[in-house]
């Protein structure tokens, strides 16, 4: 029996062309609809005829695009038909504490059987997504996740050019399966988490969709996967960056270097004035794999002028008032001798073993009682974090944007964008800042999702 790769599934593989449909609802303006979905097991096809058990928002993964446009309110009511509890986080938008979606931090999780009514007024236009934030780990490794989009109010691109792309990493098995054996494998969660050996596009295998050829397109790219961090290199088609992490920058920008890096949980939204067609391949392995075709329609025409997307105000971070903290990464894998409390008890071997808590931040695995921060409200805090591990984690704040006060060795210049993921690799110290300005409690941890769960969990909270 072989272990599948990426290339030998390619080969098993007939292209399909799949279309690019996500369910869409878009939420009414007046914030008096609420839309309804349920939380359940469902079959879908990831790859060639062979049908996955998954967990989906809707029977289908990814769920639905919840929509609005910015500044509206958004009423979703999910009904958890799983047999485990669960809760829904709304990733990167900074909306009220308490519908943040943390199980355990700023809620009880929805029980089986229950109903859980998120109600939050959206403060920023952008590509944002939803996902399970209870076990994230096993959830959204079986499907739970999906878009959310909120449109800028004069929406710069027609819905027709606008185009959401959810990409996800599945581990299948050798019959084309998802892989449920390996959910929670212990190697998984003290090494680089659990990377798959198959890319969907919107739960599609190799979809083709079409453009307008001589258009300027919006593609919004989040990367869903557990812990991949996907490379591809938009220079390939002649992309330009619109946006960052659902946050645009002041004019379309030349996309920096090769590969442009999209770790777990980050979004990029590209420009492309397709003149002919083109595939796009995650190019992390020997040889690229063209994982999205698109193909073009019409011709070029009169130009047209490629839309100015207005941005989000986000305050600036005050760095000469700045509050300092500072955050060691440690453990893991080839991490050394490095002790383990959880729970505010010193973790012997075995106990590792048996909780899985391989990581730690500032020595603890996990939540603690206190927060590892306090601020008040319009504060700027820094964060330092050292990633002192032998791995890259992607760390994400909830509740706030940040701008990166240092270098990370990528080759975008982060300092002239917000984000609410970065990505760090192995020995490297960076600083982040943002205005802390949202009141709550707030998680900091690893959206590499097998290090949240085996530790690298932490969070702040902000007064006032
Ligand atoms: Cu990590």
């Amino acid at each position: 029996m072989t272990t599948l790769t990426r290339r030998t599934l390619l080969q098993r593989t007939a292209a399909s062309a799949g279309a690019l449909i996500v369910p869409s609802f878009t939420t009414a303006a007046d914030g008096q609809t609420i839309q309804h979905m349920t939380i359940k097991p469902a079959t879908q096809v990831l790859f060639e005829d062979a049908a996955s058990p998954l967990w989906t928002y809707e029977g289908r993964t990814p769920g639905p695009v919840v929509r609005a446009t910015k500044g509206e309110r958004v009423r979703v009511r999910f009904t958890n038909h799983l047999d485990e509890p669960t809760s829904v986080h709304w990733h990167g938008i900074r909306i009220e504490n308490r519908m943040d979606g943390v199980s355990g931090l700023t809620q009880d999780p929805i029980q089986p059987g229950e109903s859980f009514t998120y109600d939050f007024l959206a403060p920023d236009a952008g590509t944002y997504w939803y996902h399970a934030h209870n076990r994230s780990w096993n959830q959204v490794a079986r499907g739970l996740y999906g878009p959310l989009i909120i449109d800028e109010p004069d929406l710069p691109f027609p819905k027709d050019r606008d185009i959401t792309l959810i990409l996800d990493d599945w581990r299948l098995n050798h019959e084309g399966v998802l892989d449920e054996e390996s959910i929670g494998s212990l190697h998984d969660w003290s090494h680089a988490g659990r990377l798959g050996n198959w890319l969907t596009v919107n739960g599609e295998s190799l979809p083709t969709h079409t453009l307008q050829q001589g258009k300027p397109h919006r593609l919004r790219l989040i990367n869903a996967s557990n812990a991949r961090t996907l490379q591809i290199d938009p220079t390939l088609f002649k992309a330009k960056v619109l946006a960052y992490d659902g946050q645009a920058l002041p004019e379309p920008s030349a996309v920096p270097g090769s590969p442009l890096l999209i770790a777990p949980a980050q979004r990029v939204d590209l420009l492309v004035v397709p003149q002919e067609g083109f595939s796009v391949e995650e190019v992390s392995g020997d040889e690229g794999f063209a994982f999205l075709r698109f193909d073009l329609q019409g011709d070029t025409g009169d130009p047209v002028p490629v839309p100015a997307i207005s941005q989000n105000s986000i305050l600036e971070p005050d760095l000469e008032n700045a509050t300092l903290h500072s955050l060691a990464m440690e453990g893991g894998a080839m991490g050394g001798r490095v002790a383990i409390r959880h729970k505010g008890q010193i973790l012997e071997r075995e106990e590792i073993m048996a909780t899985g808590q391989f990581w730690v931040m500032n020595g603890d695995a996990g939540l603690t009682d206190t927060p590892f921060f306090r601020a008040k409200r319009g504060e700027t805090v820094i964060l330092e974090v050292i990633n002192s591990t032998a791995f890259d984690h992607a760390m994400h704040t909830h509740g706030h944007h940040f701008r990166i006060l240092a270098p990370n060795g990528a080759s975008i210049d982060e300092t002239e964008i917000w984000r609410d993921t970065f990505l760090i690799g192995p020995r490297q110290t960076i600083r982040i800042a943002f205005v802390a300005t949202n009141p709550g409690k707030w998680l900091f941890h690893c959206h590499m999702l097998e290090h949240a769960a085996a530790g690298m969990n932490t969070w702040f909270e902000v007064i006032g």
